[in-house]
């Protein structure tokens, strides 16, 4: 059976939600949020940097939310969840997939790092207010594709189980402005699926 090493509150709700909407029986491993548990040895060899989600399939160990979501889709979807090939919306697949990972949780990370890790006395006010200006400007593309779209290609797929946690994470962090309509329903529609609610609100 699948297994998956979780946290609360991180990435990992990105894969609950998605093998929940595969339903795909899964045995979830919970681990603390907290250097003892992540950073035990036992986790490091899971994944070297003692980092989470980490999906177990047998023998093999898969990190990377994003590989994760695309192995998953891969083997489990019956052709559902992502286009094909040689449709139009193959590319845009590609671009907000990995848009996710490399261009809207950077800023999410140093946001976090400089509100919730970081003690008190080295965190910094210049660096953390760039950031989230940073994270409200990444949305902005995101908010104008989906004007007149339920989700970010149209119909659910593998993009919205990545940008679909971040934009939540961004609402919450306070970097979505009320002017992003497209976005804030979006994430309230993301709100409604049962699924979502069992990964990522819960
Ligand atoms: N790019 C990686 C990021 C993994 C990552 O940084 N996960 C965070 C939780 S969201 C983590 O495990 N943090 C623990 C730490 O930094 O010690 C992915 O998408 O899986």
């Amino acid at each position: 059976m699948l297994k998956l090493h979780h946290a609360p509150n991180s990435r990992a709700g990105r894969i609950v939600w998605l093998l929940e909407e595969l339903q795909l029986p899964f045995e979830l491993n919970r681990m603390d949020f907290s250097p003892k548990a992540l950073k035990s040895e036992e986790h490091r060899a899971r994944h070297p940097l003692g980092r989470v989600p980490v999906l177990e399939d047998g023998d093999l160990m898969l990190y990377e939310s994003g590989a994760i979501v695309e192995y998953l889709i891969a083997r489990h979807s019956n052709g559902d969840l992502k286009p094909a090939v040689n449709s139009p919306l193959f590319p845009q697949y590609l671009q907000w997939f990995h848009y996710c990972e490399g261009m809207v949780m950077p800023p999410i990370n140093t946001i976090v790092v400089q509100t919730l890790l970081l003690p008190p006395e080295r965190r910094n006010e210049e660096i953390l207010g760039q950031a989230k200006r940073l994270l409200t400007k990444t949305l902005e593309p995101l908010n104008e594709t989906l004007s007149g779209r339920d989700y970010m290609l149209g119909a659910l797929s593998g993009v919205d189980f990545m940008l679909g946690h971040a934009c939540y994470m961004s609402r919450r962090l306070g970097c979505m402005p009320e002017e992003m309509t497209h976005l804030q329903a979006y994430v309230s529609r993301l709100e409604t699926r049962p699924a979502f609610i069992k990964g990522i609100k819960a």
